[in-house]
């Protein structure tokens, strides 16, 4: 176990992305600006099944550069990557044989969008992490939802969105899992938002991490299952967890996933001091950013990373 974290502890610093078909709203639905974070518009605003799929013929990221990202993460300091592979809007960022909400059947760009990242990634010595909501999905039916719907069963807003929640387990949830961890060979797992899971369907999932060896993965997964690392979010606990890893995510601004007007920005000097922070309580940093639709990460994280990446090459190891 020890041997299986020691890349992790020694990490320190990491680079979350949230990118996604909500990056083509960008925040504004119908002209309203959507309260909340970017990646939840859906939900939010309640937007129906078949009106959001269409955005994704909007998600055509050709100037993407996975090499240049991996760059930027590696320049600032950053030792993994973490992407969000689906998120609860259900779409996949890679080719899914289960589906065709994904990037290769509902999007113009049509290719792979995961492989070149973890190949990027892997060349500049990052390790290369995935996101999965393994649970909370509102485009395939009976996916679950979650807060403030915690009862099986509801949450819907759309008729396509009602259906059984273990076929959904069986039918998208498992077998995209398996098909990224057999593709890919991630280094970590991160879950989210287990809405509905208990044990026996955490068991569903739970074996197929098998065929990866040595990867690490969350305490998101739902039942009883704590995971490799506890990962509180948006905050910087008061002191470190015993004998646990752990591992703080936070954006820059208020949002994970792209929204055109969130202009709320960290300073360099704010993220360096809670990088320090977490640090020095033993934690590992993961800082989000959140590329648009284009496939372009904002100019001000790029500033900011760059920034970091400065005051690494004077503070930092390497
Ligand atoms: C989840 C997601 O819903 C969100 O979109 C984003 O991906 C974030 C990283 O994770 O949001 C959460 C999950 C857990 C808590 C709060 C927000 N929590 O435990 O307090």
């Amino acid at each position: 176990r020890d041997e299986r974290m020691a890349w992790w502890r020694e990490a320190r610093f990491g680079m979350f992305i949230h990118w996604g078909v909500y990056a083509v709203p960008a925040g504004t639905y119908n002209g309203e600006q959507i309260k909340g974070i970017g990646e939840w518009i859906m939900l939010r605003g309640k937007i129906p099944v078949a009106e959001y799929k269409a955005y994704a013929k909007e998600f055509n990221p050709v100037n993407y550069d996975p090499v240049a990202w991996a760059q930027l993460a590696k320049a600032a300091g950053m030792r993994y990557v973490v992407i969000t592979s689906k998120h609860h809007d259900g779409f996949a960022l890679f080719p899914s044989a289960v589906s065709d909400w994904d990037i290769a059947d509902a999007s113009p760009y049509g290719k792979d969008l995961i492989g070149p990242l973890a190949d990027a990634a892997r060349a500049e010595g990052l390790k290369f992490g995935l996101y999965y909501s393994q649970a909370q999905d509102w485009t395939h039916p009976g996916g679950s939802f979650w807060p403030n719907r915690e009862k099986e069963g509801e949450g819907h807003w759309d008729e396509g969105q009602k259906g059984d929640f273990d076929s959904y387990l069986d039918a998208i949830a498992v077998p995209q899992v398996d098909e990224i961890l057999s593709r890919y060979q991630p280094d970590i797992l991160w879950w989210d938002t287990p809405a509905w899971m208990d044990n026996t369907r955490a068991e569903r999932l739970l074996p197929l991490l098998e065929t990866v060896p040595d990867i690490i993965h969350n305490n998101r997964l739902g039942g009883d299952y704590k995971g490799d690392t506890e990962t509180p979010e948006q905050h910087i606990p008061a002191t470190g967890f015993k004998d646990r890893d752990w591992e703080v995510c936070m954006t820059m601004n208020d949002t994970w996933g792209y929204k055109s007007y969130d202009q709320n920005w960290k300073s360099t000097k704010d993220l360096i001091q809670k990088l320090c922070d977490i640090v020095s309580k033993g934690g590992n940093f993961l800082l989000n950013v959140g590329p648009t639709a284009k496939g372009e990460i904002p100019l001000p994280s790029i500033e900011r990373l760059q920034a970091v990446g400065r005051w690494m090459d004077v503070n930092g190891e390497s």
